[in-house]
């Protein structure tokens, strides 16, 4: 599709929303930022709730696409989830379909197939259509964003890039983050790729560098133009170090989502 000047981005005053905030605008992007907590510095930003959908609507006018990362970003109780992943989520696609928004591209999760066991050596990578398998209500809900993305791309013709983030943070912090860790720039590589590959439909990638030690096949990402740059290895060697090597027999440490399936971190607010 021609190259989306204006880009939604819900969320940006999380983590992922201050890296985005920060990179994609090399890529020539005019971004509006929208998040329920006002940004410091940046007065323009929308202040609003996934819940409001007037505000939702007057957000997504005239905008070319939509970035989504808005939503509870850890474990919490259903009731909280409901609202506002998956609630959030169906108003911000209404609001999006009624404005005749053309692409969203959804922070999904590896915690939508989190109880997936992950592979050991020799394994295959894991396939993105294997099924989901969510760890937690927090999984659950990526995995209803995906299918509200497919149905919004079959019934509507909006179109989705659905991103199975690994962990997009600056550096990785434990071994297994090494299989799974998304370098932030690799992650405005990626949100870029998913703003303008043609055709898209509705597409589900995984969502990291290329890692050494990948579980997971990057070729849905590669084929919509992304090319990783960046590998955790050089990390490698002091977190094993300091950890010692994943132990499949640890509950904690033989799925895909790690210690979400026993003690997921639990949302704060
Ligand atoms: P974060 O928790 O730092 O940021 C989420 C933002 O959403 C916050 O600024 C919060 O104020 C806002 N928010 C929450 N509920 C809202 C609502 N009802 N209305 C409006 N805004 C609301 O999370 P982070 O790490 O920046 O993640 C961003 C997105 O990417 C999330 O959807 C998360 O699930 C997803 N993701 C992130 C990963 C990572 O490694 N950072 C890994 C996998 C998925
Ligand atoms: C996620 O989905 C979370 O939002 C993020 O905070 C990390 O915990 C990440 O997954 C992960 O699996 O490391």
């Amino acid at each position: 599709m021609p190259a989306p000047r204006t880009v939604l981005l819900t969320g940006a005053a999380g983590g992922l929303g201050t890296l985005m905030q920060n990179l994609l605008p090399a890529f020539d992007y005019d971004l509006r930022l929208l998040d329920m907590r006002p940004i410091e510095g940046e007065p323009d930003a929308i202040v609003a709730d996934l819940a409001d959908r007037a505000a939702l609507r007057e957000a997504v006018r005239g905008v070319d696409a939509i970035i989504h990362l808005a939503g509870i970003s850890l474990e919490a109780p259903f009731e909280k989830i409901l609202d506002a992943n998956i609630v959030g989520t169906y108003n911000l696609y209404e609001a999006a379909r009624e404005e005749g928004v053309r692409r969203v591209v959804f922070a999904s999760s590896n915690h939508a197939v989190g109880f997936t066991p992950r592979p050991k050596d020799g394994d295959a990578l894991i396939p993105v259509d294997t099924p989901h398998r969510p760890d937690t209500f927090y999984g659950l809900s990526k995995s209803f964003g995906e299918d509200l993305a497919q149905l919004y791309w079959d019934k509507h013709g909006l179109e989705t890039v659905s991103v199975r983030i690994g962990s997009c943070f600056p550096r990785p912090t434990s071994v297994r983050m090494l299989s799974v860790w998304m370098s932030p720039a690799d992650g405005a590589r990626l949100f870029h790729a998913a703003l303008t590959a043609e055709n898209v439909g509705h597409t589900v990638v995984y969502g990291s560098s290329a890692n050494t030690r990948l579980w997971w096949d990057l070729s849905s990402a590669r084929a919509l133009g992304y090319a990783p740059q960046d590998d955790s290895e050089e990390f490698a060697g002091k977190l094993i170090a300091e950890q010692g090597e994943l132990d499949p027999e640890n509950i904690a440490q033989a799925y895909l989502g790690g210690h979400f399936v026993s003690d997921p971190p639990i949302w704060p607010y």
